[in-house]
């Protein structure tokens, strides 16, 4: 992988939307630095959220997240930058909103687990299915960044 090329996925799930914190959660990845390089909304299928909480498929809460994340449009978007996937992971905060910091954007702007706003990849591994799932391979798009010597020593 080239150098800072680590990519992850994020996704502003439902009520992220509703609540119109489309705008700030880009915001916060692009003052960071961070390059997007791939975007778009969508009222995602059962099937594919189901793929992506693959891992979660025996747990009670499986059937109730599932329906949340059909109800409505999210916004899938790439991130690419230096340990772009443990630092997504830290912006977003815990799982558990109540357990996030103040700063971090489920810290700052939810309170229950099942409407924590945002979603983001928890490996670079995990990163890499993520976004092979959510994006068709021409939707995410390499271009190089004209701010990145100002942001990389
Ligand atoms: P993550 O989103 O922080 O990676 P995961 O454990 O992967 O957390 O769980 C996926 C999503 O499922 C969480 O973001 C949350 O919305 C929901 N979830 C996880 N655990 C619970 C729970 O105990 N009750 C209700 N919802 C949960
Ligand atoms: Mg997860």
């Amino acid at each position: 992988m080239a150098k800072n090329a680590e990519r992850t996925y994020i996704m502003v799930k439902p009520d992220g939307v509703q609540r119109g914190l489309v705008g700030n959660i880009i915001s916060r990845f692009e003052k960071r630095g961070y390059q997007l390089c791939g975007l778009k909304m969508r009222t995602a299928s059962k099937e594919l959220l189901e793929e992506h909480y693959g891992e979660l498929k025996t747990k009670a809460f499986f059937p109730g997240l599932i329906n949340f994340m059909t109800s409505g449009p999210v916004v899938s978007m790439c991130w690419q930058g230096k340990d772009v996937v443990k630092q997504g992971r830290a912006m977003l905060g815990e799982t558990d909103p109540l357990k996030s910091k103040p700063g971090s954007i489920r810290g700052d702007y939810c309170i229950d687990m099942g409407k924590n706003v945002c979603h983001g990849s928890d490996s670079v591994e995990t990163a890499q299915d993520e976004i092979k799932m959510w994006f068709k391979p021409d939707e995410v798009v390499d271009y190089s960044l004209t701010a990145y010597k100002d942001i990389y020593e």
